[in-house]
Order: structure tokens, then sequence, then C-alpha cells
């Protein structure tokens, strides 16, 4: 036989190995046989000894002891390794201590004794679920909590919520809230309720709490009632039996969480009344059944003030007025899930207050279910900066961990990428942003690198037969490159989409491909990019010094000072805080247009990069989520090329400076670009047109 012949064949027999996407990184795998023991039994016990059966890798017919034990080191939800022992104050513990167990198993490591404890208490997901199925900002498909026509509960949907929640339980995510923060009211009617209990039974039986997200003005849409004046008797009244309502249903309800006078919502404000007033009524009524309110401080009025200083101006004042069970649930920047922004300058700032931060895994702002980008390394780089709130080392992680402050709870949030496409997530790589937002919850300090690695060898190694490719060759050819196009991917979506501190420069509306130059009279300016980006034939760039809007104020002295200086201010952060001549010299000697043209091609370079690793990766990845990754690689490469060329057109129009010798010459047209992102934009808005008069 020919060698190629050979290799051709080779190649063929190892594709066929089924890795199954819909597993996720929990892929079948074919168990040693392990005893396992409890003191007792339980659902949560069983479940943990169920894992540790179907799916056990270490020694043949080992003996495990799953045991309850007294430990003030070990907090809800944590447990300890022994040997053949684990150790948990709770149930909860101990099954994820099986988790943790079989993940060490599958990455090879050997176990050695030591205490697990979650960063937070609260390590919840949020789905932006609507009630008729669509999902906002979702990129794989209808919810799968809610259905387009009925409310009924089919064993398909316990079936799908099964697996959810066992993948929940697996990186310890212990809540979900299950519909959109844009709430309908209808949420809280009996029949839809009714719905609720059937999602929290299953979700229970892996220790995952159910939330609502609720629509402030309930009492008066759903309960007759002509105010939702949350200082109104009856609509306290309302609340509370409404609440009654929930827990009588379901005992272990988590609690609300609230969107309020944000884009539209109804909240406190239209009655006059302010978010302490809104928040604490309804943790009156959760408080009596240990439940929390999430309320976010997502807000932002179209006036004079600069959109990124309002939250902090709505929320600062309000610092130790809130009850203990009320959680103030913060972006984890000051706009809006961008490729990168600086922290909010709210963590750290209320010190009297329980704060979270919520981090976006649907990609929004990054490119959907199209583009290959790994979060964990922006999460990293969020949770790990310095606010300097405490002195150095008050990361944002200690702001928001009960480290620094007092906190009564603490809390994580996720908007889930979650949808009924077989994957689960639209893209494969996808998934592992869901991973790795567990895998954070549960341990702040966890490098991206390590959670790439575990999500890689739990969800591409069982696919490969035993010995049909070596350990050091699938670690060498397989795991190695991928986890380094993981790692590089964030980077490289910011350079090729806003590079510089260049944020919201999104086509409007879908905010998949670049939109520069939209701005139409009569749109509120904050939504539309020209507000952001501020380009002009003096430069670019929004002015948030002293002498702009002086949003650098709100951040502690140092980090102040730093930000205000274009010259200390760090580069990633240039044109989000400075408004920059074209020919300003950075630290690299280049000026900002050439600076600018660079990064836009760094970034369009690693995407075509990206494809180059994964066609190498061919022989270690079954056949069809092969080349749906492919697929989507080029398409991510096609993409990054028209965001370089339109903003590099669009800004050059101010600029009047070439693109620097050496760099690839635009390959579109600008006017071209323009006429297609509006076609497109008029297709969706007469889309909607449609559906809204078929409703
Ligand atoms: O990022 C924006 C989104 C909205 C979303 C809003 C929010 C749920 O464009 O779709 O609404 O944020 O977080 O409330």
């Amino acid at each position: 036989m020919k060698p190629s012949l050979i290799i051709l064949l080779i190649l063929f027999s190892l594709s066929l190995v089924a890795q199954d996407p819909h597993n996720l990184w929990l892929q079948d795998v074919t168990p040693k046989s392990v005893s396992v023991t409890s003191p007792k039994n339980s659902p949560l016990i069983e479940m943990a000894k169920k894992e540790l059966q179907t799916s056990w890798q270490g020694p043949e017919n080992a003996q495990i002891k799953l045991s309850i034990v007294k430990n003030k080191l070990i907090r809800d939800d944590g447990f300890i390794l022994l040997d053949n022992e684990i150790q948990a104050t709770t149930e909860a513990g101990l099954l994820y201590g099986a988790f943790e167990l079989l993940r060490l198993q599958k990455m090879g490591q050997t176990i050695t004794t030591q205490i697990y404890n979650p960063s937070y208490q609260h390590r919840i997901l949020n789905h932006w679920d609507n009630l008729n199925s669509s999902v906002e900002r979702g990129y794989a498909g209808r919810s799968i909590f809610w259905k387009e026509d009925s409310l009924e509960v089919t064993d398909s949907d316990r079936q799908r919520w099964t697996e959810y929640a066992r993948a929940n339980a697996s990186i310890g995510i212990n809540g979900a809230a299950i519909n959109n923060v844009n709430a309908s009211p209808q949420v809280l009617q009996p029949e839809a309720l009714q719905r609720v209990k059937a999602v929290a039974d299953i979700l229970r039986e892996y220790g995952i709490k159910t939330y609502l997200s609720v629509n402030f003005a309930s009492p008066s849409v759903i309960g007759g009632l002509d105010t939702a004046d949350p200082l109104d008797p009856a609509v306290i009244k309302w609340w509370e039996n409404k609440t009654k309502e929930i827990y009588d249903l379901i005992p272990d309800f988590g609690g609300f969480l609230v969107k309020a006078n944000s884009e539209g919502q109804p909240g406190p404000q239209n009655f006059g009344r302010t978010h302490v007033d809104g928040a604490n009524m309804l943790a009156k009524a959760v408080g009596k059944y240990d439940g929390i309110v999430m309320w976010r401080a997502f807000v932002y009025s179209p006036n004079d003030e600069d959109r990124a200083k309002q939250a902090y101006q709505e929320f600062v004042p309000f610092d130790g007025e809130f009850m203990d069970n009320v959680i103030i649930q913060v972006k984890n920047g000051p706009i809006d899930f961008q490729p990168r922004e600086p922290f909010s300058p709210l963590f750290g700032a209320m010190k009297k207050t329980s704060v979270m931060p919520e981090l976006q895994i649907t990609k929004e702002y990054l490119g959907h279910e199209v583009h290959l980008v790994f979060l964990s390394s922006m999460w990293e780089e969020f949770l790990n900066l310095d606010t300097y709130q405490e002195g150095p080392g008050s990361s944002v992680a200690k702001t928001t961990d009960g480290s620094l402050f007092p906190q009564q709870h603490t809390a994580i949030a996720g908007v889930a990428n979650t949808g009924r496409d077989d994957n689960w997530t639209g893209h494969l790589f996808n998934q592992a942003n869901w991973y790795a937002y567990g895998r954070l919850a549960w341990n702040n300090q966890l490098s991206s690198d390590r959670i790439a690695e575990e999500w890689l060898k739990m969800t591409f190694r069982p696919g490969i037969k035993n010995d049909s490719v070596s350990q050091i060759e699938w670690d060498l050819n397989f795991l190695s490159p991928v986890k380094q196009m993981m790692l590089a991917s964030h980077e490289a979506a910011v350079n090729y989409m806003t590079p510089l501190g260049l944020h919201h420069i999104m086509s409007a509306d879908r905010h998949y491909g670049p939109g520069p130059w939209w701005g139409p009279e009569g749109v509120r300016s904050d939504w539309t990019p020209p507000y952001y980006h501020q380009a002009g034939d003096d430069g670019v760039g929004f002015d948030r010094t002293e002498s702009g809007s002086n949003a650098v104020s709100q951040y502690a002295g140092p980090l102040s000072a730093r930000f205000n200086d274009p010259e200390t201010c760090p580069e990633a952060y240039l044109l989000w805080f400075h408004h920059l001549p074209w020919d300003y010299r950075l630290s690299s000697g280049r000026t900002l247009w050439e600076e600018l043209c660079l990064h836009y091609a760094q970034g369009v370079n690693s995407a075509r990069n990206f494809q180059e690793v994964w066609d190498a990766a061919r022989p270690y990845v079954s056949a069809e989520p092969f080349s749906a990754v492919q697929r989507k690689l080029r398409a991510q490469a096609e993409n990054a090329v028209v965001w370089k060329d339109a903003c590099l057109l669009y800004f050059q129009q101010f600029s009047k400076m070439p693109v620097p010798d050496g760099l690839e010459r635009p390959i579109h047209n600008l006017d071209d670009l323009i006429r297609a992102d509006q076609e497109s934009m008029m297709r969706r808005f007469r889309q909607r047109q449609r559906q809204q008069e078929g409703e």
C-alpha cells in the first residue's frame, strides 16, 4: 500500500470514533469497577454514587466512602478529597466532590488530600428565555425551558432538563433563573408556575435552585391593582401572596432577579420610589423563606451624562441601605458586555452591600455562534483586575467573594448560551464558555490555561479509542495547539473588532458585524456607535478624563490617576478613556492610526491561523463536529476581514492617513459594506414587523 493511502485509512478510522457533542464535557467512558458506600441514602447521595459508578476511571475494584462530617473548614457545597473518601458537610458537597474526583481522573492527575471550597455561594445561570420560547441574544436555537405553544410538560422536556442539570452540577453551578430579565408578567400566572415547578423538581435532583426574573409591574399587569408602587400596602400584599404561592409549589425556590428602570422595563422610579424601596420590598417577601433578590445595576438613560457613569451614580448613594438578602448584580464592565472593558467602578465601591458580577456567556458582542472566542481569558482578566478600593490587591474577585467585605451573600451570574441545538450552544467551542463560567464561579482563581485543558481533555479525549493514539501524541498534536488557539482567541477578537479601547461600534441591534457609521437622526445617541468612538478630524476615542466626562473619578485614587493620563493609561483602554489625535504616538513609537491598523491586521492574521490549527486537528476529532467547526472558522476569518476593512475605511475618512506599508490593503469598499449592513437591518426590521402583525 502506498504510504499516503495508509495515512488516509488511519485518518478515516480515527475520525469514525464517536465524540457526541450533545454529551458536552461529559462524554461516555467505559467505567472501571468501584464500590461506593455512604452513611445514609438520599437523592443527592444516590446521584453522587451513580456518577462515580458510571464514570470511574481510577484503580479497578476501588472502594470509596462518602461521608458527611462536621468540619468548620469546609463551607457549604465544599468537600475534602482523601485517598478513598469524599468528606463534605452537605449532601451537595458530596456530589460536587464526586464530580471533581472524576475530573481529576480524566485529567490523569493523582489525588492529593485537599479542601475544595467554592468562591461564591450562589453560582447562577441567567437564561434570557422568553415564554414564547425565543431567546434574547440566543444563538443556539429555541429555549430549553419554554415552548412555542404550550405549557404542558413532556418526557422530552424532562429528559433535556435532567441533562442540563447534570452538566451544571458537574461544574458546580447551583442556580438557574429560567426566564428573561426583560420579564413577562405572565410567568407569575398559576399555569406558568406549574411549569416552573416541574423544572425546579428536576433541577433539585442535582442540587440546583430555580429562580425567576420578575416584572416590577406585575401587580398591576396581572394582579388587577391600579399601581405597582412598592410602598403601597396592596402591592406589598400582592407580592407576599405571590411569593407564598411560589414557595408552596417550590419550597427551595431561590428568589427573584429584577431588571428595573432599565431599557424601558418598569421599576420603582415609575412611582417616584428608589431602587432601595423596590428591592427591599421584594426582599422582605422572599426573606421569610430564605430567598434572595438579585437587583441589576444595568441602568442608563438618554441624558447628557456619560452612559459609563450612570450605574455608579444611581447605586453608590444607596450603599448600606439594601437588606441583607439583596445582591446588586453588576455587569463586568460599565457599558455592556463589550469585547473588552475596564471593570465597572461599582466593584469595591459598594462596601456595605452584597455585589455580584454578571458575565455574559452568550456572545452578543463577540461573534454569536460563529466566532470561536474562549471567554475564560476575558473573565480571568476581569476577576483579577485591581480595584485598589481597599489598597493594592483589592481584585474584583476579592470585592465580590467575601474576602474583603463581610457580605451576607456571595454570588455570580452568567447569561447562559444554551438552546435546543443538539450541541446545546451552537458552536462546539461555545460549550467551553459554559464550562469555564461554572469552573470560575466555583474557583475564581483558576487559570484559563487549566480550564481549557480540562475542557479539551474531557470533551475530545474520550472520543479517541484508548489504544489508537498515544497520550503523548494527542497532547502534542491536539491538546497543545488547540489550547493555544483557545487562549489566543479573545485577544484576536478584540484586535479585529475593537482594539485599543474602542467599544460599542457593532452593527446596530444585532451586534454582530461592524457598524461604526450608524447614527440616523432621531435615534437615541447612546445607542449609536459614533457616541462611543467620537471619531472626527481631530482624532478618535471617548474623553472620560477629568476634562472630559470625568468617569475616571469613579475609580479609586491610584487607578483614577493612571486612567486619566494617556501616558499611563493601559493601551488596552486608551480610547475608552481618551480622545486622541490620529498622529498621537504610542509607546511603540507608532502613531495611533498605525497602531490601529496593526491591531486590526493582527486580529485577522490570528483568525486565519486558527483555521490552520484546526485543520491539523482533523485526525483527533469526529468527522461531523470537525467540519462544523471548520466551516465556522472560515466564516470567522471572513468576518474578521470585514471588521478590519469596515473600521479602517470608515476611520480613514477622518485620519486621512494611508494604511502603513506591509499591511494588507482593504479588499472591500466602504459604501458596499454600509449598504449591506443597512439592507440586512431593513430585512430584520420587516421580519420583526411581520412577526408582530402575525401575533
Ligand atoms: O446587552 C443588552 C442587550 C439586551 C439585554 C440587556 C440587558 C436582556 O442588548 O438584549 O436585555 O443588555 O442586559 O438587560
